[in-house]
């Protein structure tokens, strides 16, 4: 807690490589700690910063089924896709590995042995779904049926993807395998768990007492685990992706991929630093940081620190896992396989130079302790009326001001007055601000602080209006340009760690160092000093271009509402009570043929038609009209049920009903007979 480390690991969670990432993660996890990094950095801390792919899991398998290519093709090209948008995004990692990795491979296997050799382990048998023509233990997810929630007919077997229920295949209606088609059957099979309920004491004390600083949601977490009692936990499985379980008769079992990825942390370390990745991993003067998103919390608070526990040999603990909530979009959850997301990949594409603007984005929107939402216009307006017209403007100013007055050179500071005084106070009370909300994982308030610096800056050079008083007095043209430079010079430093690109930018044009502890000093930038070029670090984002955006999330979002109709059609209402054939009977159904139609004013639905019915004309008042126009029932033979007792809709006396066959998401055909008959026929 309050303990001096000499240096800070900072990991981050290894994102699945069976997909492109997205904003989601970027907002959950990656963004966060870089900030973080960078933070650390400036102020010349000691950091390791680990991430890399997860590249076993059976959705990779899954993966590589559907497309017709290996595993490993699957994790080669997410990897690299990864990889890059990482990159593109100014988020360089000490190293960025892979659990296929040979020093992975050997490190987890290695880890399990010895867990094994010391009877960490215990083994259970259990009876696991099996796919008899395949000869292969299936998964959950290759289990696919029906949902007995939902009805849909495509759920899997630990979800459905429809309705969101989690099931077990027990549950599913019809179940088959997706590997073979053939139904499943129960097998036993052997496997090694780890006993988490032998931790919870341990778990109780480092976290519930020790770690009371950790953000609510986390900690919120762990405790609902603890209270709920932990339950020995499976770190094998049946597959064969994975690392295999380095024990004799282990044949076709893998390590269970939530035990070999975080060890992944390790093995990459490994990667990196053969000879001193132990400093990082197990000296008590190391801080370790996990950063990740909610879902991941249990194994990163629970289950990777029971392994490392279990192991022993100095392995540190994490003294923080500030998880993020999630980042929904336009309203609507993330979903990877219904294609709502903002992939990083396709944003630095699309956005080639606007690196910072998604940064500040997210940032100012984080999820820090609720899910949030990320919105095309509000990505816009904060560009907009943010970047552009607050730091990028005052910046501008400054710059060009400088040039037009003082040939670029930094304009001596003269004598002070109060409101110079007032504005080089703020600086340092924002700065300390920062510190406090980087060190505590509060970013979007670090922001706040930062973008404070540039409200001031810009208030200050709005106030002082140094273009009219160039008039008159250039001496105080100089003072206040060189204090508005100082500011720059400020916003270079605190924008580091949210805006990489641009900070860097910016201090190229002023020729400014970047060190966090000068921030907020007097003369950051001596007298004379000589400018590079004014350029402006922030575009505006018109509307077109946000135009884009959101017309490709609105084909989206209507092809899913018209796939979510065309089911609810196909839903049929189940059969109605028994009843006799006098009863039915009694009904005179009879064909017809509308010869007027018109909208019954000031309704949506309903339709007045006059029709002949071959015994007489009459007015029938029918709630056709959202499928039906006028003019498209005038001419038309249809069924009607001639006896049912009149009634006033509307004012308008209606003597009759029209047969529709009516469809599960409520949409309505009529009945006509398959070819022309004379109005008045019987039906029956
Ligand atoms: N691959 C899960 C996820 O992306 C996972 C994290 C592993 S961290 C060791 O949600
Ligand atoms: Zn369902």
């Amino acid at each position: 807690m309050d303990k001096q480390f000499k240096r800070t690991l900072v990991t981050c969670a290894l994102p699945y490589a069976n997909g492109p990432i997205h904003i989601g993660h970027l907002a959950g996890v990656y963004v966060p700690a870089d900030i973080y990094v960078r933070y650390l950095r400036m102020r010349g801390r000691e950091v390791l910063y680990v991430c890399g792919s997860d590249e076993h899991g059976v959705p990779i398998t899954i993966k590589a089924r559907q497309q017709g290519c290996s595993p490993q093709d699957i994790v080669d090209r997410y990897h690299g896709i990864i990889k890059d948008s990482f990159e593109g995004l100014g988020i360089h990692f000490d190293i960025y590995g892979r659990t296929s990795s040979e020093v992975h491979a050997r490190t987890s296997s290695g880890f399990f042995r010895k867990l094994y050799d010391e009877g960490k382990f215990i083994t259970k048998e259990s009876e696991q779904y099996y796919d008899p023509e395949a000869k292969t233990f299936l998964a959950d997810r290759y289990i696919v049926g029906t949902c007995p929630k939902c009805g849909n007919e495509g759920a899997y077997g630990d979800q459905c993807e429809k309705c969101g229920s989690t099931l077990s295949p027990e549950e599913l209606i019809n179940p088959k395998s997706k590997l073979s088609g053939a139904a499943p059957v129960k097998k036993k099979t052997t496997h090694w768990y780890l006993p988490l309920q032998d931790y919870e004491p341990w778990l109780r004390e480092w976290i519930l007492e020790g770690h009371t600083e950790w953000r609510s949601n986390v900690y919120g977490q762990v405790k609902s685990w603890l209270d709920g009692g932990l339950q020995p936990r499976a770190v094998t499985r049946d597959l064969d992706w994975g690392v295999p379980v380095p024990v004799e008769g282990a044949e076709g079992k893998v390590l269970y991929v939530w035990f070999d990825a975080p060890i992944g942390y390790i093995s990459n370390t490994k990667e990196l630093l053969p000879d001193s990745w132990e400093k990082w991993w197990k000296s008590p003067d190391t801080r370790l940081v996990h950063f990740i998103g909610k879902d991941n919390i249990v194994f990163h608070c629970i289950i990777f620190p029971s392994m490392l526990k279990a192991y022993g040999d100095g392995f540190i603990l994490p003294d923080n896992v500030p998880a993020n909530e999630f980042l929904n979009l336009e309203g609507d959850k993330i979903s990877t396989s219904r294609g709502w997301a903002v992939w990083a990949h396709e944003y630095l594409r699309d956005f080639p130079g606007k690196e910072d603007v998604l940064r500040y984005v997210l940032t100012a929107n984080a999820p820090e302790t609720k899910d949030n939402d990320f919105s095309w216009k509000d990505f816009q307006q904060r560009n907009n009326s943010e970047l552009v017209a607050i730091f990028g403007n005052f910046v501008n100013r400054a710059m060009v001001l400088t040039h037009k007055y003082f040939g670029g050179k930094v304009p001596a500071c003269g004598p002070l007055e109060d409101i110079d005084k007032e504005v080089l106070a703020e600086i340092p009370a924002l700065k300390a601000s920062m510190e406090k909300n980087i060190e505590g994982f509060k970013f979007r308030e670090a922001l706040k602080d930062a973008m404070g610096i540039a409200r001031v800056g810009n208030k200050y050079i709005s106030d002082t209006e140094p273009w009219k008083v160039a008039k008159t007095d250039l001496e105080r043209t100089a003072t206040i340009l060189n204090l508005s430079l100082q500011i720059c010079a400020d916003l270079a430093i605190a924008f580091e760690p949210f805006t990489p690109f641009a900070a860097k930018r910016l201090r190229e044009m002023l020729g400014s160092p970047l060190d966090w502890e000068i921030l907020g000093r007097p003369q950051l930038l001596p007298a004379g000093h000589q400018l590079g070029e004014a350029q402006l670090l922030f575009a505006k984002i018109e509307d077109d271009v946000i135009d884009v955006q959101l017309a490709r999330l609105d084909a989206i979002r209507a092809e899913r509402e018209a796939a979510a109709k065309a089911e609810a059609a196909k839903q049929v209402a189940p059969q109605k009570d028994e009843c006799t054939f006098d009863e039915f009977e009694k009904m005179d159904i009879r064909t017809a043929t509308v010869l007027e139609a018109e909208r019954v004013p000031k309704t949506d639905k309903l339709l007045k038609l006059t029709i002949d019915t071959g015994i007489d004309r009459r007015v029938i008042v029918s709630g056709i009209a959202e499928y039906y126009s006028p003019e498209a029932m005038v001419g038309k033979q249809i069924c009607i049920l001639a006896n049912l007792k009149p009634r006033t809709i509307r004012g308008i006396e209606s003597h009759g009903m029209i047969l529709m066959a009516k469809q599960g998401d409520g949409s309505m055909r009529f009945i006509t007979p398959e070819e022309a008959v004379c109005n008045g026929a019987q039906v029956g």
